[in-house]
């Protein structure tokens, strides 16, 4: 089994380029030394819309792609690939990259059995299920590619617009759903939900768009912190 190392860097729905810058900075920061680790968690909703199979796409967070690539070939990556960003294996070749298919994927800590994935995998319902297969498939986004310009240039326009950062009232029912999946698990890390809130052995990371912050591992225990 996969294991959590000490300092491991969570970071969870960045939502870049929309909204935040911080995602970049961290990433750049990895790279001139000044933040050291040498596990990354990417939990998902990383950048605020990016798939495989496009070119196009790509061009708006060329920066991050990069950086990415450079860290990923002396820093062990995980990529857990949210409803933002999927079809990301061909892109980020030196990473283990996990479709939402292939989440949850259970990590130890200390004997623990600790289950990590973004957080969209259960309780969501069929039409967002089919939704998800037919969208990230490759058929699909080769299909998009004679109107893919403007397609994808309202999609970006009408993120940047988007409100992300709510307080979910009523969290801990959806928390208490989620964690019937997760009998086997000790610990449950998730992000999408934006709510920098730990319910239980249930961790909803904070949003780096929202928030502003990430999670490290610190002497065993998760805590959320600024970078
Ligand atoms: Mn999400």
């Amino acid at each position: 089994m996969l294991t959590i190392k000490e300092n491991a860097i969570f970071i969870a729905d960045s939502h870049y380029p929309h909204h935040s810058n911080a995602f970049l900075k961290t990433l750049q920061k990895l790279e001139n030394g000044e933040i050291k680790t040498s596990q990354i968690f990417l939990m998902g909703d990383n950048f605020d819309l990016l798939f495989g199979h496009n070119e196009y796409i790509q061009t708006f967070v060329e920066e991050a792609i990069a950086l990415l690539q450079k860290l990923s070939k002396t820093i062990e990556i995980h990529y857990f690939e949210g409803n933002h960003d999927f079809c990301l294996k061909d892109i980020f070749t030196n990473m283990n990259v996990y479709t939402r298919d292939e989440q949850p994927v259970v990590f130890s800590l200390n004997d623990k059995k600790v289950a990590i994935s973004h957080g969209d995998k259960y309780v969501t319902g069929f039409g967002y299920d089919l939704y998800c297969k037919v969208l990230r498939n490759k058929s699909t986004l080769t299909l998009l590619k004679p109107f893919e310009e403007a397609i994808i240039n309202h999609r970006m326009k009408k993120l940047s617009q988007k409100h992300i950062c709510h307080t979910f009232h009523g969290f801990e029912k959806r928390v208490e759903a989620i964690l019937e999946n997760y009998k086997e698990a000790d610990l449950v890390i998730e992000g999408h939900f934006h709510q920098s809130r730990v319910v239980g052995k249930y961790i909803s990371l904070p949003s780096q768009a929202c928030q502003g912050m990430v999670a490290q591992l610190e002497e065993g225990e998760v805590v959320f912190k600024s970078l």
